[in-house]
């Protein structure tokens, strides 16, 4: 049975994936219009795996014996100015996520709830992985720079780019 501190930290929690699933849609929308389908792709695909995210952790709220709740959310922006800016964005949230779930982790060790710290060490890995893969598209776009060219191979192949491949260090090229 979850404490009633560990089963709002964890509903804060879904909140925030859902929310970050709203924001990369909203970037996914934002790319395809400017026509950038690669890179609309990648976030497409990056709102699904926080719409997943969100999921785990309503099931394992209710597998619990506590109630994942379904709020309101935050509407994200809907103009993210340049691609560039837009992914410094992405990689801002997800530094924002992963101190989320770490306060998070620290509430199950204050509660010593070990059933549920031990569950949340599979969003410490994954966040791991996210950053790393955030951080390393935006060495990308440091390289190209403003070259045309870049960007275009750019789009091309981030679709192939994944926080799954990203962990395997094999990064689409
Ligand atoms: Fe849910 O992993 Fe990104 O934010």
């Amino acid at each position: 049975m979850l404490s009633k501190k560990v089963e709002k930290a964890l509903n804060d929690q879904i909140k925030i994936e859902a929310e970050s699933s709203q924001v990369y849609l909203s970037m996914a929308s934002w790319a395809e219009v400017k026509g950038l389908e690669g890179i609309a792709g990648f976030m497409y695909g990056h709102s699904d795996e926080e719409r997943m995210h969100m999921l785990k952790l309503v099931k394992y709220v209710n597998e619990r014996g506590g109630h994942a709740k379904i709020s309101q959310l935050k509407a994200p922006e809907t103009d993210f100015g340049t691609f560039q800016k837009m992914f410094q964005k992405l990689y801002d949230h997800e530094i924002f996520v992963s101190n989320s779930i770490n306060d998070l982790v620290h509430i199950t060790l204050e509660e010593k709830d070990y059933a549920t710290h031990n569950f949340l060490q599979w969003y410490v890995a994954e966040q791991i992985e996210e950053e790393a893969l955030a951080r390393t598209i935006l060495d990308k776009i440091n390289l190209i720079g403003n070259d045309k060219g870049g960007l275009y191979l750019f789009d091309r192949d981030i679709q192939q780019i994944s926080v799954e491949s990203a962990a395997s260090g094999n990064l689409g090229e």
